[in-house]
């Protein structure tokens, strides 16, 4: 598997070339497509659903990365988990028992991860992350695309990665929002392992899909084994 990987944000995606921009995806090696799920309800905009999901899975041979920005969590696990082995992550202060919410993504053949929205503390996560396969860490408000980075959310990057090695476990640490090519670089240094790509790179005004993911391939190459 490679040191780093690319999470396509499908929301990017220009849909009217759908097809294409999913067979360049898999040329050029992307790892995950990264599903927003919105309900206008936990954050005030609407996006993709699971029949999106399913149509995906069956046509793409990329794993999906579903990202769930929804309340009531627990009810529509088993419309999102209809994809075996998919990342499946939900943010924890929509839930009321967040370590059942997990518990249900695993049982429905999922692997569970928390998101952690820039206002929450990596402290108050603590306790969920030992039963979680990933970490999603927001660099953004959850909502939309194309927003500015939180830049102390960085720091969350950091106080993680120290954490997850004071305590022997291992797990992958995922950047959402803003992994711009500026951006890109520093959040690989600071201990991200997989990197939301969305306007701010790969689905970039006036730059081509392949030299964009080929850029991205290229930054990660150039940081392997440079990594804090
Ligand atoms: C935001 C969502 C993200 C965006 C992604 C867009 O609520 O969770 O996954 O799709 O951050 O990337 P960019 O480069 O436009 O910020
Ligand atoms: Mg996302």
């Amino acid at each position: 598997m490679a040191r780093f990987q690319n999470a396509v944000s499908m929301m990017c995606v220009d849909f009217i070339n759908l097809k294409s921009a999913l067979d360049c995806f898999r040329d050029k090696g992307v790892s995950y497509l990264h599903i927003d799920i919105m309900d206008g309800h936990y954050v005030p905009n609407f996006t993709l659903g699971p029949d999106f999901c399913e149509k995906l899975s069956g046509y793409s041979p990329i794993p999906l990365d579903i990202h769930l920005m929804i309340e009531n969590v627990d009810a529509f696990i088993p419309s999102f988990a209809r994809v075996p082995g998919s990342l499946l992550s939900f943010h924890p202060d929509a839930t009321y028992h967040p370590l059942r919410t997990i518990e249900l993504i695993r049982n429905a053949g999922c692997r569970p991860g928390i998101a952690i929205d820039p206002s929450m503390s990596i402290e108050t996560v603590k306790p969920l992350i030992a039963d979680v396969d990933f970490v999603l860490v927001m660099t953004v408000s959850p909502g939309y695309a194309g927003q500015k980075i939180i830049p102390r959310t960085l720091d969350k990057i950091v106080e993680l990665k120290s954490w997850l090695a004071g305590n022997g476990l291992v797990r992958p640490i995922e950047i959402d929002g803003n992994v711009s090519w500026v951006n890109l670089p520093q959040m690989i240094r600071l201990g991200g392992d997989i990197f939301v790509t969305g306007t701010s790179s790969v689905f970039q005004k006036g730059l081509g899909l392949e030299e964009a993911l080929d850029r991205v391939n290229g930054i990660f190459a150039e940081n392997e084994g440079d990594q804090a």
